[in-house]
């Protein structure tokens, strides 16, 4: 005797970046990682500047917690040509990488040779799509594309 087995799962509910996540302006969404991101490299911008355009459409600096979010990152601006771009990451006086929101960052993916020893004041990340995407440690002043991700508020 066998009882049908259940079918009754809930539905997923979409989280608020899924939901929210702006497709129709250039965002993509990743789901394994509830991420929504946008690489922008058409108008360079120093850092702090380009962590004003991201606000401005209510977005911030894309933050890179894990292996899983710099591979979709990757995926996003690719691993080939010579572009540059912007993400969270603030050297503070100690040497110690933070987040915007205050936390330590406890993951990267350097690009080699990097960090630059804490002495040369890059100060900043980006990612340099032509090492495969990588993260290297810059000065803030530098003119550089940038990628903003929305997140929940
Ligand atoms: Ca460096």
């Amino acid at each position: 005797m066998t009882s049908p087995t259940t079918s009754l799962e809930t539905p997923r509910v979409p989280t608020y970046v899924e939901v929210n996540c702006p497709v129709g302006n250039g965002y993509t969404y990743h789901l394994s990682t509830d991420s929504c991101i946008k690489a922008y490299n058409s108008n360079p911008a120093k850092h702090s500047i380009a962590k004003t355009m991201c606000q401005q459409e209510g977005t911030e600096l894309v933050s890179i917690k894990n292996f899983y979010k710099w591979q979709f990152v990757s995926t996003i601006i690719g691993t080939a040509g010579n572009n540059y771009y912007y993400i969270q990451g603030t050297k503070d006086g100690n040497g110690v990488w933070k987040l915007d929101d205050g936390y330590v960052m406890t993951y990267f993916i350097w690009g080699s040779g990097e960090p630059t020893p804490v002495s040369a004041n890059e100060n900043h990340v980006i990612l340099w799509t032509a090492d495969f995407a990588k993260m290297y440690d810059v000065s803030g002043t530098v003119m550089y594309g940038y990628i903003c991700e929305l997140v929940p508020i």
